[in-house]
């Protein structure tokens, strides 16, 4: 099964993606096969609500793993099946906690495993340079690593946001050549796009 993979810094609604993508695709109940940097895997349900209210996170490090829902895209036959998957937010320091780091490492080896790599930046934060969510360079390496093997489509989120559109130029600006796509993860919009660009790259 092709593998959808969702990165992006620590709080820019990776794990709020994920779930609401799947809600507005028809899902209310899940299934999320939970991969720890240690290896141990294990599948938990959940309905997409409670789901919401224990992974998404006003915390940073909320995610420490990956997490995988198996989604259908409606294609022109049938539909198509893949998997979707969230994982550890990225940071431009080196973190002092090790588990950190593991499950940092563990979202960077399955950047190379993914067919398709859905890359979420927070434009309410872009040009906020103190802000842990804010374009740095961590973002620019995963652009850069991710324009050379294709693939690749960048979210623009939070664009319900006072100041996002300001984001959102900016980070046209600074990415320049990329598919960017702006959404509300919150309020699933742009999902239509996305769902069309999935569909089209898998
Ligand atoms: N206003 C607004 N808030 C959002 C949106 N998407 C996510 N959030 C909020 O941003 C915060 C972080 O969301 P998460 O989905 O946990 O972010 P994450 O990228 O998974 O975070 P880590 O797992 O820590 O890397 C939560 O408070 C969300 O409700 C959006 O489109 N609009
Ligand atoms: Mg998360």
């Amino acid at each position: 099964m092709k593998e959808c993979l969702v990165v992006g810094k620590v709080g820019t609604g990776k794990t709020l993606f994920v779930l609401n993508f799947a809600s507005y695709l028809g899902f209310s109940q899940v299934n999320i096969t939970i991969e720890y940097p240690d290896g141990r895997i294990k599948t938990k349900h959940y309905s997409i609500d409670t789901a919401r209210q224990q992974l998404v996170g006003v915390d940073l490090h909320t995610t420490k793993s990956l997490q995988s829902i198996v989604i259908d895209i409606p294609a022109v036959k049938g539909v198509r099946r893949c998997l979707i998957t969230d994982s550890s937010g990225l940071i431009d320091h080196i973190h002092q906690d090790i588990n950190i780091r593991q499950a940092i490492a563990q979202t960077l080896s399955a950047i190379r495993q993914a067919d398709l790599i859905i890359h979420i930046v927070d434009s309410s934060q872009v040009g906020i340079h103190d802000a842990p969510s804010a374009l740095g360079e961590v973002d620019y390496q995963v652009a850069q690593f991710a324009q050379m093997r294709g693939g690749y489509v960048i979210l623009a989120n939070k664009m319900d946001i006072p100041g996002a559109e300001r984001g959102l130029s900016k980070l046209s600006l600074e990415l320049p050549g990329h598919k960017i796509i702006p959404i509300s993860a919150l309020h699933k919009q742009g999902f239509k796009e996305v769902k069309a660009f999935v569909r089209h790259h898998l």
